[in-house]
């Protein structure tokens, strides 16, 4: 019996044709990136759902939310799996977003192409079918919003695009992939704890979340402008173990009484520190300071993360409580 997928389609280089300007513009809808595909007849039946049509960078968070909730009643409609193609520049968010929200059973795939639909060394082809592989595949059930790519699984949580071209932009730092396509078979080597799902009862857009990277002689001005710009959260890139410096303290300790303010780390490798480093500017500086540390998370799966849970939650405390218990989670498995 073919398992029934969802494909879905947002756009991105694996939907782009040459426009009139030249370069790659957006342009094919999800039948034709669906149609052609050279699976076993008898793998999958596939109905597909042209969502949007953009460049990924001009995706929104309440976009994607809309897409997990109608994802959901699919799900629950009866389909097996869904295969979900978009731009790569913003694949690993939207992996992401789908991994806090969604907690079924059921494999969710994201991929995408770096070669545009009609190149002659096209990308798209091969890792949809790849996808369609790992969605079909019973071992991929239970293990979240997936990310296949060049013939690697990567678990939605670790997942970053560290190349601007390379066909295999996609890496697991520290953890490397869940799994491969190998012979045209799925094989697993590692599987994670799943962290609680997040109960988003809306797609409207929640209360902004603010992302800076620490480097060296910044001062506070940005963090101090902050709330008059309408952020109610801030994520900062510290250095090393998520520090910052300690002219920053005074603005940090300032902003954690007004709005949730997280710390990770701008370096792509290890989790943030919490009980190392006393100095001022440290991680045990900023827990005092009433500041949140983002476990294993990076700056940007942390802005997500609390941006969720802003949306999810009216109320400051429980946002702090959920977000720290994700954290806390994320450093144990
Ligand atoms: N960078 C292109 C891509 O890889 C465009 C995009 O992300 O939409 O798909």
């Amino acid at each position: 019996m073919p398992y029934r997928i969802l494909a879905i389609s947002l756009g991105g280089t694996i939907a782009m044709t040459s426009g009139a300007r030249g370069g790659l513009t957006p342009s094919l809808a999800a039948d034709s990136l669906f149609g052609q595909l050279s699976l076993p007849g008898d793998l999958a039946s596939v109905e597909t759902w042209t969502a949007l049509t953009v460049a990924s960078p001009s995706l929104t968070i309440p976009q994607i939310v809309s897409v997990a909730f109608e994802i959901r009643k699919r799900l629950a409609s009866g389909f097996d799996g869904v295969v979900l193609v978009q731009g790569t520049d913003t694949l690993e968010e939207t992996a992401f977003i789908l991994d806090c929200l969604l907690d079924d059973q059921a494999p969710v795939i994201v991929t995408g192409a770096m070669r545009g639909a009609r190149s002659s060394s096209a990308d798209g082809p091969a890792n949809i079918e790849a996808a369609i592989r790992v969605a079909c595949d019973p071992q991929s059930r239970g293990r979240g919003t997936l990310v296949v790519f060049d013939d690697e699984i990567h678990a939605a949580r670790y997942v970053r695009k560290v190349h601007t071209i390379s066909v295999s932009p996609f890496r697991s730092w520290g953890r490397g992939p869940m799994g491969r396509i190998v012979d045209g078979k799925v094989r697993y080597c590692w599987r994670n704890e799943r962290l609680p799902s997040i109960a988003v009862a809306s797609a409207e857009a929640g209360r902004p979340v603010a992302l800076l990277k620490f480097a060296l002689g910044q001062d506070d001005r940005i963090l101090r402008a902050l709330p008059d710009l309408g952020y109610r959260g801030a994520v900062i890139e510290g250095a090393g173990g998520g520090h910052l410096a300690e002219a920053m303290m005074p603005a940090v300790r300032e902003l954690a009484g007004a709005m949730p303010v997280v710390f990770a780390s701008r370096c792509p490798l290890g989790p943030v520190l919490r009980s190392t480093y006393a100095y001022a500017g440290s991680e045990i500086d900023l827990l005092d300071s009433g500041a949140l540390h983002a476990g294993d998370f990076c700056g940007i799966k942390a802005r997500l993360l609390l941006t969720l849970l802003l949306m999810a939650f009216d109320d400051a405390a429980a946002v702090r409580a959920a977000f720290r218990h994700r954290a806390d989670l994320s450093l144990a498995n």
